[in-house]
């Protein structure tokens, strides 16, 4: 978990709209942080588990408040998680395309570097927010909290939140959305569900994405869903391709259901 992994420590969060980058800039931090444990074994265990339980506290009580916002101005906010690459601006950028007619989007970018997403889906005209979380390998509900400040949502629009690439950490914060979207293309391998599970256990909708892909690989679809079903017997399935669009109707069908 993150207090292990130390992303929280020295760290630089950058929240932005694309407008706020005209020009290219080169977004490096370079960290160099010495850290000197020289604890015991015993209390430095003891010094993370404090922590951890400090960072997670901290997150649920701003996630509330956020939860809280947007139930109040019938904002429907999903959070989308997912490992690297598997779909889920892609995913954004088709839904946003075919929906925006009927409902009103807005979107915040996780990612480590980069406007890049941000700018994939601000050219769709869609209100966005980039956050880059430098090392951190997760948005916590206060980035989220910020982020909201600066989008001005409307009330009865959904607030799509891309988080970070990673099927591990993003399954520990809550950000006060009312469902979590776990999203695996069939290119990561059917057994995700039980290496990963508390991604898979802490969401409520499983996006199956690139089905496109499937007749090039060795990959059951229904075997993935038996051993997500192990994992999170709630979990409701959708299975598309984001860039031919089949099987996206019923990801809208469900959308629409929870306006
Ligand atoms: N064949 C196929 N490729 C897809 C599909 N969806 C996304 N891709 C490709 O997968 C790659 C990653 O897509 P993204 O939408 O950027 O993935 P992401 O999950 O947002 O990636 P990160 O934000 O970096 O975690 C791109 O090259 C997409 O074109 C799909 O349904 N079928
Ligand atoms: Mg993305």
């Amino acid at each position: 978990m993150c207090g292990t992994c130390g992303c929280s420590n020295g760290n630089k969060i950058t929240i932005s709209k694309p407008e706020d980058h005209k020009h290219d800039h080169d977004h490096g931090h370079h960290h160099n942080h010495d850290h000197h444990h020289d604890h015991s074994h015993h209390s430095h265990q003891k010094t993370v588990i404090e922590v951890e339980q400090d960072i997670l506290h901290h997150n649920n009580v701003t996630a509330a408040r956020n939860r809280g916002y947007f139930e109040a101005k019938n904002i429907t906010a999903l959070n989308l998680v997912s490992s690297p690459g598997s779909g889920k601006t892609s995913l954004l950028e088709k839904t946003i395309a075919d929906l925006k007619n009927e409902i009103s989007f807005y979107v915040i970018e996780g990612d480590q570097q980069t406007m890049n997403d941000a700018n994939r889906i601000k050219a769709l005209d869609i209100p966005v927010v980039q956050i880059n979380t430098g090392k951190g390998c997760h948005l916590e509900s206060d980035m989220v909290y910020e982020a909201v400040k600066k989008l001005e949502i409307k009330d009865n629009s959904f607030l799509m939140i891309e988080n970070v690439g990673n099927l591990v950490c993003p399954a520990m914060f809550d950000l006060g959305e009312k469902k979590r979207v776990v999203i695996i293309s069939v290119t990561e391998g059917e057994d995700k569900p039980q290496k990963y599970p508390d991604m898979f256990h802490s969401s409520d909708i499983c996006i199956i994405n690139k089905i496109d892909l499937l007749p090039y690989l060795k990959f059951d679809v229904e075997k993935l869903k038996a051993y997500a079903l192990q994992v999170n017997h709630h979990l409701k399935f959708f299975e598309v391709s984001a860039t031919t669009g089949e099987g996206m109707e019923a990801w809208y069908q469900w959308l629409k259901e929870n306006k």
